[in-house]
């Protein structure tokens, strides 16, 4: 320890967690990072492999280094060859608040359908004036706007704290139904303007182009106000994957709603009861009632590093990084603890802190070698906060499986080996 300790490092919480600071106002040089290894003057003058000839040639469309082919999407154990099933992005891998295209989750009841977009059609039809039916070219005319959000599967995070016993897995195998992207598109407001909607419609159906036709209904309130009609993300059109050529995007909801491969859209009186929104995406609770259309999606957290896939290689100085994200609005503060939830210090919140779209915190930590659990709660702009997964198994019982959001933690054993545990 320096004699005179720059206030950077002062603790802000037990075992080892340090203030925020160090993360808001340059005060990173504190770490003393750089000063890890000096280069000495030969080894400079040395030049590596890749200085002594030109490199590969230009590409039409980029790959990345070969160096990093190792960090995959997951999949979930296929389920026979009705192409249902989903694959998890790899959380603990990555860092910022976008998630690259190629690794977004996935989640496809009937496999991915390989649409002609000139030949994709989008129909809005049901209680309107007029009937309405888009090809690509003519939806891609009417004003779009762009926003960063994020979209989680209600599924998410229940094998994180629902089993009895701990599942030993990687953070994004636990949570990694979750990504944020730039959506851009066309709101739906404006089709349903157009169309002109009859005043005893309370509701929207939304149909996909895959084998399974997956549909939900959605409440016209919010396909009025924040509906996005998606074409592009991160900048290029939609992937397969994720609803190419076009995905309703339903900012907070449950990311079931956000219909991908969009063909059709019946303005109607009520909720159509279709068989996602009911025998599916419902939740049976302790006392026998089951809940349905439970939309938003709950504040969450997750720290990311170190997690799960990720081991610590000796006592010292670590950044903890993680994931915050609530359906309801923007993320007002994240905690960290590193003592079991014994004391809790307040995270640096990486701007920009952008409505229901996932957020970046970051905490130093100096880790002294000894067995540790960590653990991150969020609270949003609404004043929810995430519960402890024992005050959510009480409330809701063991036998649902959507909106689990409850505190994680991760234990770290002596030999830096992290693994998810009960707190
Ligand atoms: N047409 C259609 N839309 C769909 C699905 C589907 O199987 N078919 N899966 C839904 C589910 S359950 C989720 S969680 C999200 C996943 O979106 P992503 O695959 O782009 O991550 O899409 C939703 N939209
Ligand atoms: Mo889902």
């Amino acid at each position: 320890m320096p004699e005179r300790m720059p206030k950077e490092l002062e603790p802000a919480g037990g075992n080892g967690l340090l203030h925020r600071r160090l993360f808001l106002k340059g005060g990173a040089a504190a770490l003393g990072a750089g000063s890890l290894g000096l280069m000495t003057a030969a080894q400079a003058k040395e030049r590596p492999p890749w200085m002594r000839a030109p490199g590969r040639a230009l590409s039409g469309y980029g790959s990345r280094s070969p160096y990093e082919d190792h960090v995959q999407r997951r999949p979930l154990s296929a389920k026979g060859t009705d192409g249902a099933g989903g694959s998890w992005t790899p959380l603990e891998a990555l860092e910022g608040m976008i998630t690259p295209n190629p690794l977004h989750f996935e989640r496809h009841h009937s496999g991915i359908p390989n649409i002609d977009p000139g030949r994709h059609r989008l129909l809005i039809h049901g209680l309107v004036k007029r009937d309405l039916f888009f090809d690509m070219d003519a939806l891609s005319r009417y004003p779009m706007v762009s926003r960063t959000q994020f979209i989680e599967c209600s599924g998410n995070s229940y094998l994180a704290g629902l089993p009895e016993q701990p599942v030993n897995a990687t953070c994004g195998e636990l949570h990694g139904l979750v990504a944020c992207s730039e959506w851009t598109g066309v709101p739906l407001s404006i089709l349903l303007d157009e169309a002109g909607v009859d005043p005893a419609a309370q509701w929207i159906l939304a149909e996909g182009a895959d084998a399974a036709a997956m549909s939900r209904s959605v409440p016209l309130a919010k396909a009025m106000d924040d509906a996005l009609l998606a074409i592009y993300q991160n900048g290029e059109r939609l992937r397969p994957d994720n609803g190419y050529p076009v995905r309703l995007f339903l900012p907070g909801y449950e990311g079931n709603m956000s219909v991908k491969w969009l063909r059709r859209i019946k303005v109607t009186a009520a909720p159509a009861m279709t068989r996602d929104e009911t025998a599916k995406y419902s939740d049976l609770m302790p006392d026998g009632r089951t809940l349905l259309f439970t939309f938003p999606m709950d504040v969450k957290s997750v720290i990311t590093s170190p997690a799960p896939g990720l081991e610590l290689a000796g006592p010292g100085l670590y950044q903890i990084s993680g994931m915050a994200w609530s359906g309801l609005g923007r993320i007002a503060k994240v905690e960290v603890s590193a003592d079991r939830g014994a004391t809790w210090a307040e995270a640096a919140l990486s701007e920009p802190v952008l409505d229901k779209a996932v957020t970046r915190f970051r905490m130093a930590w100096r880790w002294n070698g000894s067995p540790s659990v960590i653990m991150s709660r969020a609270m949003d702009e609404t004043g929810a906060t995430q519960p402890t997964r024992d005050a959510l198994i009480a409330a809701k019982g063991r036998k649902f499986a959507y909106h689990y959001n409850a505190i994680q933690a991760w234990g770290i054993d002596g030999a830096g080996h992290v693994a998810n545990v009960y707190a």
